[in-house]
């Protein structure tokens, strides 16, 4: 069995790599800056943003799009609306790029997601190293294939999210799962323009946002710091400090989204299990691992 030349040089940077080495960086840039911040918020959120908005790109149709290559890199993701604030999280892991050379920007960029759920408490993820850098952005897919929050209706979003995640090869159950991440972080109205965490800790991976999609009730936020809303159309709780965008609502809304939603809101292993399982497929699709697997160690 013979490797492409691009394999063949992936193997040998993928056998120099100390991937628990690494973790370790990215778990110590993550600590020092929640500690630097000092304001309850960190990384965790923009890390797991980042790693699937990288893989989020990807289409079974043509096979385009996907975290390898790290096309982020590059225009034109570098400058796709979906993508603000995302230079952010890209410009701190160079100072962990620096002490370990060997490891691709793309193998990075995802293993910065991994790092960031389990730090944050969440389930340990599957994950290979082999992805490989493209040199330019050419490869991207020409229109940006990243969901949009809103599409108008219940109706029009619901189906958007499922044409977006069936794109890529997901189930009804496995979009659910993903969706939990939103346990994570928070919008910032200078990335999306939506305001606030949608969980009371959010540095905490954890069943949380099922649970408040079920019991909270969720109205159309009017006000923010005493003044009217003039952001885009978001829902929130009764405090007025946690929010859900009409993406997330129409997990509530739809009968099929809503089962799972339930089953995740009373049983946190479930949701874990599916979670890793999924989050690990999204950050692998389009990833060309090649045919001879005895060297992608899962760690
Ligand atoms: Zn998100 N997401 N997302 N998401 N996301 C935001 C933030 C975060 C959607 C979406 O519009 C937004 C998935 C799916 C979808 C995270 C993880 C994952 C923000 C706010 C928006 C608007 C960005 C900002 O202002 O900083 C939509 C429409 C989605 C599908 C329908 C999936 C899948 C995710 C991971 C598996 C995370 C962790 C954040 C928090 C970012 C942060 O900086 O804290």
């Amino acid at each position: 069995l013979s490797l492409s030349p691009a394999a063949a040089e992936a193997k040998v940077e993928v056998a120099k790599t100390d991937v628990q080495a690494v973790k370790k960086s990215i778990a110590d840039l993550i600590e020092d800056d929640m500690e630097r911040r000092g304001d309850g918020t960190s990384l965790t959120g923009t890390f797991v943003r980042l790693a699937w908005h990288c893989a989020g790109t990807y289409s079974k149709v043509d096979g385009c799009g996907g975290s390898n290559g790290a096309r982020m890199r590059f225009s034109p993701e570098a400058s796709w609306g979906a993508n603000a604030g995302l230079d952010l999280p890209r410009k701190l892991l160079e100072s962990v790029k620096e002490k370990h050379p060997e490891i691709s920007y793309a193998d990075l960029y995802t293993l910065a997601g991994v790092v960031a759920v389990e730090e944050a408490g969440g389930p340990k993820i599957p994950f290979r190293l082999g992805r490989t850098d493209a040199e330019s952005g050419d490869s991207s897919p020409k229109e940006c294939g990243l969901p949009d929050a809103d599409k108008g209706s219940f109706k029009n979003t619901t189906q958007h999210v499922r044409d977006v995640f069936y794109r890529m090869g997901f189930t009804d159950r496995e979009i659910v799962a993903l969706l939990g991440a939103h346990a994570l972080g928070r919008c910032h109205t200078d990335r999306s323009g939506y305001w606030g965490p949608w969980t009371f800790a959010e540095n905490t991976f954890s069943n949380e946002y099922f649970r408040l999609l079920i019991e909270e009730r969720w109205s159309p936020k009017m006000s923010h710091n005493g003044q009217p809303w003039t952001g885009p159309d978001q829902y929130e709780d009764s405090t007025g400090k946690l929010m859900m965008l009409p993406s997330d609502m129409v997990l509530v809304q739809d009968p099929a989204f809503r089962k799972v939603v339930e089953l995740y809101a009373k049983d946190e292993n479930a949701f874990f299990g599916d979670f890793a399982s999924a989050f690990s497929k999204l950050l692998e699709l389009g990833v060309d691992y090649p045919s001879v697997k005895a060297w992608y160690k899962f760690w």
